[in-house]
């Protein structure tokens, strides 16, 4: 424990310097974009471009600081299964689980908060007693879903300080989907209200026990 204090410590040190990390760029197949397009831009100060969000009540959990509204990102046309990439400023380097979740909008996402329902797509879970960080996250469109504009989120879960609140780092990409299917995905959850503070996965010390059980909070993945 002591030593995990240091490192937690020092590593803290460094992030006055160096601060987090942030989902700041999106691509589809070979193509990425440039820096926010297609990503809803967090309203931070520069310096805290790449914080992260802790509060469990707040609709900053949904897109982040400032990203209930479209603020003039622009939307991307996709077909259901089409693969698609969340690139970083820094590779991921707290320890956690990382997650995609989509919304979709009962009209144009641009003008969507993200106050609907919300599924997961896909976990990236502990494997073993180490977690996958990486500078980016590549997934697929589920190939059933209905024909929309939709909120597309990653969400890192930073559990490296345990005792402190867990560290959300969160994105949101502006899609419009079309080529898919006639299934409503579910389960669903609201965002505030998909975490709580009694999840096993987010009060778990990540340096004590294994991993072997250990659950991603939020709703179970969506599959097709
Ligand atoms: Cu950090």
């Amino acid at each position: 424990m002591k030593v995990t204090a240091i490192v937690a410590a020092a590593v803290l040190g460094a992030e006055t310097v160096s601060a987090h990390y942030i989902f700041q760029q999106f691509g589809t197949g070979s193509t990425k974009y440039a820096l926010w397009d297609y990503i809803r831009k967090n309203t931070n100060p520069s310096w805290l471009q790449n914080g992260p969000v802790t509060d469990l009540a707040s609709t900053d959990l949904r897109c982040n600081v400032g990203g209930l509204v479209s603020n003039g990102t622009k939307t991307l046309t996709m077909k259901a299964g089409d693969d698609f990439t969340f690139y970083l400023d820094t590779a991921v380097y707290h320890a956690g689980p990382t997650s995609l979740y989509m919304s979709k909008a009962p009209g144009s996402v641009a003008d969507y908060d993200g106050s609907g329902p919300w599924f997961k797509i896909f976990d990236w879970g502990p494997v073993g007693s180490s977690w996958t960080l990486k500078n980016s996250y590549s997934s697929t469109i589920p190939k059933c879903i209905p024909d929309g504009e939709y909120l597309l989120r990653i969400q890192q879960l930073g559990l490296h300080n345990p005792g402190a609140a867990p560290q959300f780092y969160i994105s949101c990409a502006q899609v419009k989907i079309t080529n898919g299917g006639s299934t409503t995905p579910s389960p669903t959850a609201l965002i505030p209200g998909a975490f709580k503070s009694t999840d096993p996965g987010y009060t778990v010390n990540i340096y004590s026990g294994n991993l072997n059980n250990y659950v991603v909070p939020g709703p179970k993945v969506f599959k097709c």
